[in-house]
């Protein structure tokens, strides 16, 4: 977690230099029989800070006593980005600091019982966020999409109270040292712009959406507890291997058991120690969506901590899912338990109306609908790190996973520094701690569309895929390039090479009959030079739900739907070579900034913003069905109509 001056835009090199390695784990808060949690969802008192240095909230501690004291507020939900839910334009495109204030009755037990650590965890907080409970500094954190947690234990039981106040306040400013980069430009030409007039300018294709966007919430350990488990999997000849390091705070003395339950209940293997490998004899492996009449078989390891204190024993239990599976790279395959693995799927975003990137479980459960109708097996977490709850709904359901970092934008000069870098390295730290643990992610993703030819982006990339590695040998790393930059610098260190195109759509508008040669020769060129694996990462069109046109013009559904036509014709040739997936650019349209390029956001979306299919999806859920059957398709077993694995749909 980076700690920083509470500026504007105030980012000093403070990581420059600084060792890596996060103190800590990051395990998600489940309840256990020694575990509580508290979602502090709902409406938070909030203020956007419309001073002109935007530090009024600092220079009058807005943080010292509750927030309507010093001056109105606004009701604002929460998880939710707040550009959206409210008439006041000046909200919408707000810069600088925003102010949430919430107060949370605690259980008496919690405030009364000093062997209970109180937690406060922010599962993401856009951009850059400062913490204070009961008006005392707490907690402060760099990164817009991943969770930071404090012990607020100390502050709440210091007497017979039952409530805290918790203020937060964030900040969505983009500078060129943050993830995703930006750069705030002051016009200071005063026959065009008013005194002190400034805008953000970014350089990635969706919409700069802030706030608390992902849950708040509260819960306990005892005070010596379990605070991180690593679980790596591998499989000899049937027998399950699940490979487990357990950390371990606030005791050195102390009993660890480990159990593996299977989904009926039961125990198939023990161990004990805070390392171990527990055997698991003819295995039911994690298998993506429709490779397997069973997908996504998960087993649960309970970790059962016991430390004998003056007291008696006091006991720590944490239950973590656990798929057994492996993932392999070829010079031109992608594995997944010894077996070829194609990509057929979408990239998504973090978006819908009204939410804005606010984590809600009826979108999440209508898009994981939506995919499995689609017959599609995984999608990359365009451009940033989604929320716990999204990898966990993979976990279950067979969705594979690209799991992308926020290193989208990288372009301006500046962004190719020490500082920059070791933001990123320390990003990549926290995303493999959070996620390190999900079956279903099978790759890391470092960034999408890099500069890479400027000067030292090469060495940027080779240590930041380098140590990606390091963090986590278990998976491979890949680089999302573009054929419009010269991005090959990071093509050497990476595993797989993902690539996006727009042929017939950025150039050569409307001249469909150039895509299938301008494919093969991008497929064949980067396979002439890498001999890796080539996932074609992003392709589409936009197309305006209900614009019509044939022959196929631009905008149209018929368009967007003969351009993946022509894609289509190549991939079928090439994924029998080296190609190992196809992601569609974009499973729904989705909210930008402002420009002549966009029309109230971009349209490449097989869905609308609100989930209803245009043309386009009908074609792919046609083509991702027929290529499930081609390897076996295995129909789920709640879907009476598939009729046999030989044929079967939804
Ligand atoms: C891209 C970017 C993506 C954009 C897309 C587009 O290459 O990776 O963020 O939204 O193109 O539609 O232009």
């Amino acid at each position: 977690m980076a700690r920083r001056a509470a500026g504007l835009w105030a980012l000093g090199p403070l990581l420059w230099g600084c060792a890596l390695a996060l103190r800590g784990g990051m395990l998600y808060p489940r309840e256990s029989p020694s575990r509580e949690r508290k979602e502090l969802g709902g409406l938070w008192k909030f203020r956007a800070d419309f001073s002109e240095n935007r530090r009024q909230g600092f220079e009058q501690q807005w943080y010292r006593a509750p927030l309507r004291e010093s001056g109105p507020t606004l009701d604002m939900p929460v998880p939710s980005s707040f550009n959206d839910v409210g008439q006041d334009g000046r909200l919408r495109g707000f810069v600088g600091w925003v102010w949430y204030e919430r107060e949370a009755v605690l259980p008496q037990r919690w405030t009364q019982d000093t062997h209970t650590r109180v937690v406060l965890r922010i599962g993401s907080a856009h951009y850059h966020a400062i913490v204070w409970v009961n008006g005392v500094h707490v907690a402060e954190h760099e990164g817009g999409h991943l969770p930071f947690e404090v012990d607020i234990s100390k502050l709440v039981q210091v007497g017979p109270m039952s409530s805290c106040r918790i203020t937060i306040a964030v900040n969505n400013t983009l500078t060129p040292h943050t993830l995703p980069p930006g750069t705030i430009v002051y016009e200071t030409d005063t026959s065009k712009y008013p005194n002190n007039y400034f805008v953000q300018n970014t350089h990635f294709d969706f919409f700069n959406y802030a706030g608390l966007h992902r849950p708040v919430i509260l819960y306990t350990t005892p005070t010596a507890y379990i605070d991180d488990i690593d679980v790596t999997t591998s499989v000899d000849q049937g027998t399950g291997l699940v490979y487990y390091q357990i950390s371990i705070q606030g005791s050195e003395h102390f009993e660890l058991e480990v159990f593996l339950w299977d989904e009926k209940g039961n125990i198939v293997a023990q161990g004990s120690g805070g390392r171990g490998q527990l055997q698991v004899p003819n295995a039911h492996l994690w298998w993506p969506y429709l490779m397997h009449e069973h997908p996504a078989y998960l087993y649960t390891l309970e970790a059962r901590l016991t430390v004998q204190t003056a007291a008696g024993d006091v006991s720590d239990f944490y239950l973590l899912p656990v798929g057994i599976r492996t993932v392999a790279v070829t010079k031109n395959q992608f594995l997944i338990n010894g077996k070829p693995f194609y990509f057929r799927g979408v990239n998504k975003h973090e978006d819908a109306d009204i939410r804005g990137k606010g984590f809600d479980w009826p979108l999440l459960m209508k898009d994981l609908n939506l995919l499995r109708w689609l017959g599609a097996n995984a999608f990359r977490t365009s451009h940033y790190p989604y929320a716990e709850e999204v990898m966990q709904l993979c976990d279950q359901y067979g969705v594979v996973v690209i799991d992308e970092s926020p290193g989208v934008g990288i372009v301006l000069s500046q962004s190719y520094n020490n500082q920059s870098l070791q933001h990123h390295l320390e990003v990549m730290e926290e995303l493999v701690r959070r996620d390190k643990n999900h079956p279903a992610v099978v790759m890391w993703s470092v960034a999408n569309e890099p500069a890479s030819s400027l000067g030292p982006a090469g060495y940027y990339f080779k240590t930041l895929i380098a140590h990606t590695k390091a963090l986590d040998p278990s998976r491979p790393v890949t680089f999302v390039t573009n054929s419009k930059y010269d991005a090959d610098l990071g093509a050497p260190y990476v595993d797989v090479i993902c690539v996006n195109s727009y042929f017939s759509w950025y150039h050569d508008f409307g001249h469909l009959e150039v895509i299938q040669l301008q494919l093969a020769t991008q497929f064949e060129n980067w396979y002439k030079t890498y001999q890796k694996p080539i996932i074609q990462s992003e392709y589409g069109a936009d197309a305006i739900s209900g614009f019509h046109h044939d022959p196929p013009l631009m905008f149209s559904e018929e368009y967007q739907k003969s351009l993946l036509e022509q894609y289509h014709l190549v991939l079928d040739q090439k994924r029998k070579e080296y190609v190992v997936g196809e992601l569609i650019w974009n499973f729904a349209d989705f909210m930008t900034d402002q420009s002549t390029f966009r029309v109230l956001g971009n349209k490449k979306g097989i869905f609308t913003r609100q989930r209803q299919p245009k043309g386009a999806a009908f074609l792919l859920r046609e083509r991702y069905w027929k290529l499930a059957n081609e390897t076996g398709c295995h129909p789920p077993a709640e879907k009476p109509q598939c009729l046999g694995k030989s044929h079967c749909t939804w």
